[in-house]
């Protein structure tokens, strides 16, 4: 008879703030203030906004594409507020769909308008802050984690570096490296999974024969949990809960956190082809902003005259952001050359000289050309 290795797991999942706003006050002990869920409420209801413009910006020729975050809020803003608790002092490696983690961070708003106008300055990100560049390749990014993890640990930081990524990104072989790595080296790193229940229009029953995504870092030894993630208590919970275990024990954690993509997966798409609208209208019930609000009306802590004066914030804000994305002066001849090699070789000297020689709408010469 062959011998029976046992392993068994169990999942756990954290819910602290019900789709009707109703507060699990047990649970609810030692994560959010009033004041928290205040600045949480005002700065989801910004960031909304900022995708209904980004939206529109494209719609209207003035963006090339844009991934909405519509209905994901809650998880950026938990997953912020934990890291900017602890003074920004963490690395931030994000996927395209956790902008108001980046903005609560340090990243100004303005970079990712101009990452998707096609303007590369949006990924030159601000001397001190600790943000890598959005990651567009599905999956790739949680290896930077790994290794910067890896550089925290080495060098005795006390720091840990955050990865976020959708389910879809989860069937990536680097992906899985990553967590790999992590679990095997003790790495600070926590893993956030955004399942969204699409991958474009994969739907998340069919991305993996796995009951949840979470248990897929088992193997890896990570710590792994689940959580709602339009909640915001849920996800700030599960994430402070990650940076202790990463930094007092050195152990990671993969987080799924259950949400819903409410908008299309980019402006290039149209998900009614393969979405039915009952599912959506059903999610539309749990979005992040609707309950939390709920909360805070219930608390005595909103009221419709603060609605209105955020509304106005909001709108005047993002007009700014927006003038100022727009307003900015057209790159030199230089830009594309500084900002990726330290050093240039022979040909990109030559490339570079050349294009000072040639005004940007000109047509080289032939002999340029061969050469
Ligand atoms: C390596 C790689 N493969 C394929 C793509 C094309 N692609 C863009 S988004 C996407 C789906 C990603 O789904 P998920 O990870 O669930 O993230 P979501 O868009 O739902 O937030 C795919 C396959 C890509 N960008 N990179
Ligand atoms: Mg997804």
């Amino acid at each position: 008879m062959p011998k029976k290795v046992a392993y068994t797991a169990k999942i756990e999942h954290f819910q602290i703030l019900d789709e009707k706003g109703v507060l699990d006050e047990r649970l609810a002990k030692n994560t959010l203030s009033d004041e928290d869920v205040v600045f949480l409420y005002e700065q989801m209801s910004i960031v909304r906004h900022y995708d209904e413009i980004a939206f529109k910006l494209q719609r209207s020729g003035r963006m090339g594409t844009y991934p909405q975050n519509k209905g994901q809020e809650a998880v950026a803003a938990g997953a912020g507020l934990a890291i900017r608790q602890r003074g920004s002092k963490d690395w931030l490696i994000p996927c395209y769909r956790e902008n108001l983690a980046l903005f609560m961070n340090g990243l100004p708003m303005e970079k990712i308008l101009l990452h998707w106008m096609g303007d590369e300055r949006g990924n030159q990100i601000p001397d001190g802050v600790n943000i890598l560049p959005i990651s567009i390749p599905i999956g790739t990014h949680p290896l930077h984690a790994a290794g910067i993890a890896w550089a925290h640990k080495y060098r005795g930081e006390d720091k840990i570096a955050m990865a976020f990524f959708g389910d879809g990104a989860t069937s990536e072989g680097d992906c899985m490296e990553a967590m790999n790595f992590a679990g095997a080296m003790k790495l600070p790193c926590i893993f956030v999974c955004q399942n969204n229940k699409w991958a474009i229009s994969v739907p998340s029953s069919i991305q993996t024969g796995s009951e949840t995504f979470a248990q897929k870092g088992l193997a890896f030894g990570l710590h792994c949990v689940q959580c709602d993630g339009n909640d915001i208590f849920a996800v700030y919970k599960v994430i402070k809960d990650a940076i202790d275990r990463a930094i007092k024990e050195g152990k990671p954690t993969l987080i799924e956190a259950l949400t819903y993509r409410l908008g299309d997966h980019t402006t290039a798409d149209d998900a009614r082809r393969y979405r039915d609208e009952k599912e959506v209208a059903q999610w539309v019930k749990r979005d992040p902003l609707i309950r939390t609000r709920k909360y805070l009306e219930t608390k005595g802590l909103w009221s419709d005259s603060k609605q209105k004066a955020l509304e106005a914030k909001a709108k005047e804000m993002v007009s700014e952001v927006v003038k100022n994305a727009e307003g900015i002066e057209p790159p030199t001849k230089d830009d594309i050359f500084d900002y990726t090699f330290a050093v240039l070789n022979d040909e990109l000297i030559r490339q570079r000289e050349t294009m000072q020689t040639h005004s940007l709408g000109q047509v080289p010469q032939q002999e340029t050309l061969s050469r």
